[in-house]
């Protein structure tokens, strides 16, 4: 391990010499433009390693600098760095994360062309003053010169808060955890067959019906209008894009319960078991669904206005004709490009007429889909006719991603084989809360993994796999759905330590990743998930420090 930081960066230099010492008071300086970035950076380090710093707003002095750079010598070499792969959601620049990395002896210095890149640079420094804290409590940063670009421009997150409604402090903790591994998408999951969690002007049963309740006899609840600003501002100060998902027109249950008028008849939600399956969509021949859709669409981009794109669902459409499924996503794709956004969908999406501004996320990992169907897992998760609905599913899907390609749209990875977090952890946990943890969260259709083989991926080799066609990438993002997930304890669970690594595939180069080195990592950086009050499942399989251990009396 010559460097702690998670994602590893492009570029590093040792040069060796004296460490630098951070003390409480040490003075960060910048610019206006940097003020907001500077001061995030001062709170979060707090947060982080209970050390505070001083913003200083003249930089002659200070021990920390800050800087925008658009001539000279470090721009151009920050010119010079590769291009992020892909989309952004926000439909900014991929050049923009790009940033520099100094520490000397006497001082440090963080440069950037934009407060985005100066955010992901300062964010790096965070990682560096956890791996440097002394028990004193102050910070040693051993001499080191990063240049640092990411290798996908779309790196995200999707967060089901429908089977388990995760309330704004929650989905701030999970902003804080993404934030840190700069990751740059939020998508919110925010409706589903158990739980409708965002509020439409003039349907209010949606929230008042749809929202009450959640899978099984959990809690329900939905953001209010003040919430969701509440989580698109401290996304934005972290340069993270919060992007609103409406799934439909399957997955709909909620808009049922809420609105009848909306529910085809004979549609039900098939179960019981740990995932319940939904059977009838929204009808396209029917006025009152495209008013619903249109109003629906037009609300969630005015609460999410810095997201260029509205993710419409499309998944799992049982029931509706593959013909009419087409028809429906391209008219509610036609909807949210006349609110000036773009769509992404689902894999089954791909199915309609989809280009090249459109992004087509892919999820369903035909090779191990393919044994969970022949393991005869799901019959056991199901009843026997939903099990032959699976298997046609499964056979339609295989050939989405070439769809997807052949179309010119961008693919968005999220195998599930690699980016769905709700799959249980194989090895056991090195703590007895952990070990009861494991043994009831993520969904038993998939085989166990061990962090290490969770690790073990490549987006552009997955991407290939998927498709023989030429595909072009619009990024990556981990999904962690909530069917087994009841707290929010459950859920940082299967975000840590796994989305640390997806964060790594996603922003360092090919080749950066070695599983001894980046479980090396996780061991140092876990001093900050303590300090912040994170859980997160300790695998037997990383040298934890020992006073990191949830429940370790002894340390
Ligand atoms: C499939 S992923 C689903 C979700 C489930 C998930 C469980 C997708 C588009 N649909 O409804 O929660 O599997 O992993």
């Amino acid at each position: 391990m010559n460097h702690p930081l998670i994602p590893a960066p492009l570029r590093l230099g040792t040069p060796g010499g004296a460490a630098f010492p951070v003390t409480p008071g040490t003075t960060v300086a910048c610019g206006p433009e940097l003020a907001e970035a500077a001061r995030v950076f001062v709170n979060d380090v707090a947060r982080d390693t209970g050390l505070s710093l001083t913003v200083e707003p003249t930089a002659a002095v200070a021990a920390i600098r800050v800087e925008l750079v658009t001539d000279g010598p470090d721009a151009a070499e920050l010119a010079a760095l590769p291009k992020a792969d892909g989309v952004r959601a926000d439909d900014g620049d991929p050049t923009a994360e790009r940033y520099g990395l100094e520490v000397q002896s006497t001082y440090v210095r963080v440069w950037a062309a934009t407060a985005e890149g100066a955010h992901r640079g300062l964010t790096s420094l965070r990682q560096l003053l956890t791996a440097g804290l002394r028990p004193d409590g102050t910070a040693e940063l051993p001499p080191l010169r990063v240049l640092d670009a990411p290798r996908y421009a779309w790196r995200g997150l999707s967060l089901d808060v429908a089977r388990t409604f995760h309330d704004a402090d929650q989905v701030v903790r999970v902003l804080d955890i993404l934030s840190l591994h700069k990751l740059n998408v939020l998508h919110l999951h925010l409706t589903d067959d158990q739980g409708w969690r965002v509020p439409i002007t003039g349907w209010p049963a949606l929230t008042e019906v749809g929202g009450d309740g959640a899978l099984g006899d959990r809690p329900g609840g939905w953001y209010s209008v003040e919430d969701i600003d509440r989580i698109v501002t401290h996304a934005r100060q972290r340069f993270i894009t919060v992007v609103p998902e409406i799934d439909m027109p399957g997955h709909c249950q909620a808009v049922f319960r809420s609105y009848p008028e909306l529910a085809p008849t004979g549609s039900a939600v098939v179960g019981p078991g740990p995932m319940p399956i939904p059977i009838g969509t929204l009808d396209p021949e029917r006025d009152i669904t495209w008013r619903f859709v249109r109003d629906v669409l037009t609300d969630v981009a005015r609460l999410f206005p810095g997201s260029a794109y509205l993710h419409l669902g499309g998944d799992e459409a049982f029931g509706m004709p593959d013909d009419a499924h087409a028809s429906f996503v391209d008219r509610a794709r036609d909807i949210a490009l006349s609110l000036g956004r773009r769509a992404v969908g689902w894999q089954e999406t791909a199915r309609s007429a989809v280009g090249p501004e459109d992004v087509v996320q892919y999820w369903i990992e035909a090779t191990e889909m393919r044994q969970v169907l022949d393991s005869g897992a799901l019959t056991q998760l199901m009843p026997e006719p939903m099990a032959a609905v699976f298997t046609e599913m499964m056979a339609k899907a295989e050939h989405d991603v070439d769809r997807a390609a052949g179309k010119g749209a961008r693919v968005l990875l999220s195998p599930t084989s690699h980016l769905y977090l709700d799959r249980p952890y194989a090895e056991p946990a090195a703590d007895a809360d952990g070990e009861t943890r494991r043994a009831r969260v993520g969904l038993p259709v998939y085989p166990p993994k061990t962090v290490e083989q969770s690790y073990d991926w490549d987006p552009d080799r997955a991407l290939a796999a998927a498709t023989a066609a030429e595909a072009t990438i619009a990024g990556v993002e981990a999904a962690v759905w909530c069917e087994t997930v009841t707290s929010g304890e459950d859920l940082e669970f299967l975000l840590l330590p796994r989305l640390a690594g997806i964060a790594e595939r996603a922003w360092s180069p090919a080749d950066a990743g070695k599983w001894d080195d980046h479980r090396s990592r996780l061991a140092v950086q876990s001093a900050a998930w303590r300090c912040r009050g994170w859980t997160w499942f300790a695998s037997t399989l990383v040298d934890w420090p020992a006073h990191a251990v949830t429940g370790d009396e002894a340390a």
